[in-house]
C-alpha cells in the first residue's frame, strides 16, 4: 500500500469489547489465563469492570444471578479446558434456574483439536456445553463476533431464560480487519426479550377457574421475582384477595408480614386449597410435583402462568394454562377482573390467618434464645431483627439447617434481596452470589453460610476484600455438615461430616485485611453485622453454634435413601 493510505484496523480482541459495549454488557465476572488474559486487560482499560475471582465456579454464579437481579444476560469469562469446566457448573446451574447468563470461554486451536492431536489444553468444549446450557455457538471469524454476540445475549434473556456458551478460539482474537467494516459488523440486538403477550382466551379461563375457588392459593416462584412485575404482582394478588405463598427466592416480592401472605401457614395451605395458581414457580420437588402427601386429598385445580409453554402439564394437570412473560399475564389479570371481583371466602382467610399466628407464637419465644453456644433460632433471631431494620440489605443464603431455618425464620420485605441455592439446593453460591449482587446493586450483603457450604467458595473472601465490597459474611459454625457430632467407630479418621473443632473462620479474613469477628452469643453477633453493614468493610464473622444444634439435612431429611436393611 502507498504511504498515507493506511486502513485503520481492528482485532477480534476490540471487537469482543466492542460488541459488549454495544449492548449495554459492563460487568465480567472471570478468571484471567491464556488465550483471554488479554482480553481482561483492554475490557478494563475500555471501562468494563473485570472482576477478577480465584476459581470460575465462584465467577460463574456471579455472573449467573447478576442476570437474575438485572434480567441481562450475565458474562463469566474463563480459560479453555479446565477454566471453562470450572466454569460450566454454574452454566448449567444458570440453565436449571432460568437465570441468563453467557458463559464466555476462550479454546484451543480447531484443528488441532478436532484432529485430537494435544494442543495445550485441548477440549471440544462446544460440545460438552451443549446438553448442559440453552444455547451454545462457536465464533471462528472475527466479521462473526457481533452476530455470534447478538445470538448468545437473545438466546439468554428471550423466552425462559437461560445459560449460553460462546465459545472463542484464540486465534479469533488477533484476526486483524478493517476498522469501519469491523464497526459495521457489530449488532446491538433491540427488544431482546420480547414482551409475550398471554391469549385473551387463556386469560380469561385462568379468571373463571380462580373465581370459582373456596379456598384458592398463589404460589409466587423466582421467576415472578425475576419479571421485575413487582407493582403488577402486588396489584393483583391485593385486588385478588388471595392468599399467596411464596418459594424461597420470591420472599418479599410482597412483604413476608403482608396479610395474605400464607409463608407461615405452608402446610396448610397447600393441602386445603382447592385452586391453586402457579405465578413463575414449576411443581418440581420443591413443590412435590404437585401431588402426594403434601397436597393432601381434597382435589385440585393448578392455573399456571410461565413463559415457557412445554412446562405445563409436566407433572400435573394444569386446567388454566396461561403462557406469557409474567408481566403482561399479571396486566391482562387486572384488566380482566374489572371492578367487582369478590375477595376469596372470609372462612378460608381465618383458617390460614389462625395457622400463621399460631407457627408465628410457636416460634417467638426460640426467637429470644440468648444462649451460648449458640443454637440456630438465637441467632436467627438477631439477623431476623436486623434485615428488618435494614430491608435492603441483600440476604444471601446457603446450608441445610443454616437455610432452611433462616428462611422460616428471616422475613424479607422487599423483591429480590433473598438468593439462595435455588433449583438444584446446590452449595457454593455463597460468595460468588454476595460479590455480583453488591456489585451489580450497590447494596449491602449478609451472606449467611453454612461452615460446610462455605468452604465450597470461601477463597472468594479474598476477592472481596481485595474489590472492598460492603459483605459482611456470617458463618454458622457447628463443626460439620448437619451436625458436629458424629463419631467414626471404625477408625482413627473423623466422621465423615465432621470438620475440624472450633475453627476460626473469622482469622481468614484478617489475613486479607479485612474485618474478623468471632461471636459466641446472639447479641455479639447482633452488634458484629450492625458494625459492619454500618462501616461497609468487608468483615467475616464466626458464629459458634451448638454442634448438636442441627438435623440431618435440615428440612429435607427424607429425601436420604432409606434402606430396610439399614433399619435392622
Ligand atoms: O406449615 P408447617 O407447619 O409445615 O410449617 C412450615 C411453615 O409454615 C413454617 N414457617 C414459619 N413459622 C413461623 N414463622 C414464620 N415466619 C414461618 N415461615 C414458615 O415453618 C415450616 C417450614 O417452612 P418452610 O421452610 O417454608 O417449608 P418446608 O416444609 O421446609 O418446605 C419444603 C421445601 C422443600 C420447599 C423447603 O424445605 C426448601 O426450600 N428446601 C430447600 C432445601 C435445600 O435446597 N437444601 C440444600 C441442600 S441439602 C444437602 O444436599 C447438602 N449438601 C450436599 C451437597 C450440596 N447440596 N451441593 C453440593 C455442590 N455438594 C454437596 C451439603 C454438603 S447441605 C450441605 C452442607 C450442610 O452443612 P452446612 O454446615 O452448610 O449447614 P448446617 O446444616 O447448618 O450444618
Ligand atoms: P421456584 O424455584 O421459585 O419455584 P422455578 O425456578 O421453579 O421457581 O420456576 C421459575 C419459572 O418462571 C420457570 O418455569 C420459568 O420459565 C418462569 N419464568 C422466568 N421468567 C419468567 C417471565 N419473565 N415470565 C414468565 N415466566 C417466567
Ligand atoms: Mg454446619
Amino acid at each position: 500500500e502507498a504511504p498515507g493510505t493506511e486502513q485503520e484496523l481492528t482485532d477480534g480482541f476490540h471487537l469482543v469489547i466492542d460488541a459488549l459495549k454495544l449492548n449495554g454488557i459492563d460487568t465480567i465476572y472471570g478468571v484471567p489465563g491464556i488465550p483471554i488474559t488479554d482480553l481482561g486487560r483492554m475490557a478494563q482499560a475500555a471501562g468494563i469492570r473485570v472482576l477478577s475471582f480465584r476459581h470460575e465456579q465462584n465467577a460463574g454464579y456471579a455472573a449467573s444471578i447478576a442476570g437474575f437481579l438485572t434480567k441481562r444476560p450475565g458474562v463469566c469469562l474463563t480459560v479453555s479446558a479446565p477454566g471453562f469446566l470450572n466454569g460450566l457448573t454454574a452454566l448449567a446451574h444458570a440453565t436449571t434456574n432460568c437465570f441468563p447468563m453467557i458463559l464466555v470461554s476462550g479454546s484451543s486451536e480447531r484443528e488441532i483439536v478436532d484432529l485430537q492431536q494435544g494442543d495445550y489444553e485441548e477440549m471440544d468444549q462446544l460440545a460438552i456445553a451443549k446438553p448442559l446450557c440453552k444455547a451454545a455457538f462457536r465464533v471462528l471469524h472475527a466479521q462473526d463476533i457481533g452476530i455470534g454476540l447478538a445470538r448468545a445475549i437473545r438466546a439468554a434473556v428471550s423466552g425462559r431464560p437461560g445459560g449460553v456458551y460462546l465459545d472463542l478460539p484464540a486465534k479469533l482474537f488477533s484476526q486483524v480487519m478493517n476498522a469501519d467494516v469491523g464497526q459495521k459488523s457489530l449488532v446491538k440486538v433491540i427488544d431482546a426479550a420480547p414482551e409475550q403477550i398471554p391469549s385473551p382466551s387463556s386469560v380469561k379461563r385462568a379468571l373463571d377457574v380462580l373465581k370459582s375457588a373456596k379456598r384458592p392459593l398463589i404460589i409466587l416462584g423466582k421467576g415472578a421475582a425475576y419479571a421485575q412485575a413487582d407493582e403488577a404482582i402486588k396489584n393483583f394478588v391485593e385486588k385478588s384477595g388471595v392468599p399467596f405463598l411464596p418459594m424461597s427466592m420470591a420472599k418479599g416480592l410482597l412483604p413476608d408480614l403482608h396479610p395474605q401472605c400464607a409463608g407461615a401457614a405452608r402446610s396448610t395451605v397447600l393441602k386445603e386449597a382447592d385452586v391453586v395458581m402457579l405465578i413463575g414457580a414449576r411443581l418440581n420437588w420443591l413443590l412435590s410435583h404437585g401431588k402426594g402427601k403434601t397436597w393432601g386429598e381434597a382435589p385440585k385445580k393448578f392455573i399456571q402462568v410461565d413463559i415457557e409453554p412445554k412446562e405445563m402439564d409436566s407433572n400435573v394437570e394444569i386446567v388454566a394454562p396461561v403462557v406469557g412473560d409474567i408481566g403482561s399475564c399479571v396486566s391482562a389479570f387486572l384488566d380482566a377482573m374489572g371492578a367487582n371481583w369478590t375477595a376469596a371466602p372470609s372462612d378460608w382467610l381465618s383458617t390460614i390467618a389462625k395457622k400463621r399466628d399460631d407457627n408465628v407464637a410457636k416460634m417467638a419465644p426460640k426467637l429470644m434464645s440468648n444462649a451460648s453456644p449458640m443454637d440456630y433460632h438465637g441467632a436467627l433471631g438477631a439477623l431476623r431483627a436486623i434485615i428488618a431494620e435494614r430491608p435492603d440489605t441483600i440476604f444471601v443464603n446457603e446450608g441445610a439447617n443454616t437455610l432452611d431455618l433462616a428462611r422460616g425464620v428471616v422475613d424479607m420485605h422487599k423483591p429480590r434481596k433473598r438468593l439462595d441455592v435455588g433449583t438444584w439446593g446446590v452449595m457454593g453460591i455463597g460468595m460468588g452470589y454476595s460479590i455480583a449482587a453488591a456489585v451489580e446493586t450497590g447494596l449491602p450483603v449478609l451472606a449467611v453460610e453454612g461452615d460446610s457450604a462455605f468452604g465450597f467458595s470461601g477463597m472468594e473472601v479474598e476477592t472481596i476484600c481485595r474489590y472492598r465490597l460492603p459483605i459482611c459474611v456470617v458463618i454458622f459454625n457447628n463443626d460439620g455438615i448437619y451436625r458436629g457430632t458424629d463419631v467414626n467407630g471404625a477408625g482413627d479418621d473423623p466422621a465423615t461430616t465432621v470438620f475440624v473443632k472450633g475453627s476460626r473462620y473469622d482469622k481468614m479474613m484478617e489475613a486479607f485485611g479485612g474485618v474478623g469477628v468471632n461471636a459466641t452469643s446472639p447479641d455479639e453477633l447482633k452488634r458484629a453485622v450492625n458494625a459492619a453493614l454500618d462501616s461497609g468493610k468487608p468483615t467475616l464473622i464466626n458464629a459458634v453454634i451448638d454442634p448438636a444444634a442441627g438435623s440431618e439435612s435440615g428440612r429435607i431429611g427424607n429425601l436420604n435413601p432409606q434402606s430396610v436393611l439399614q433399619k435392622k
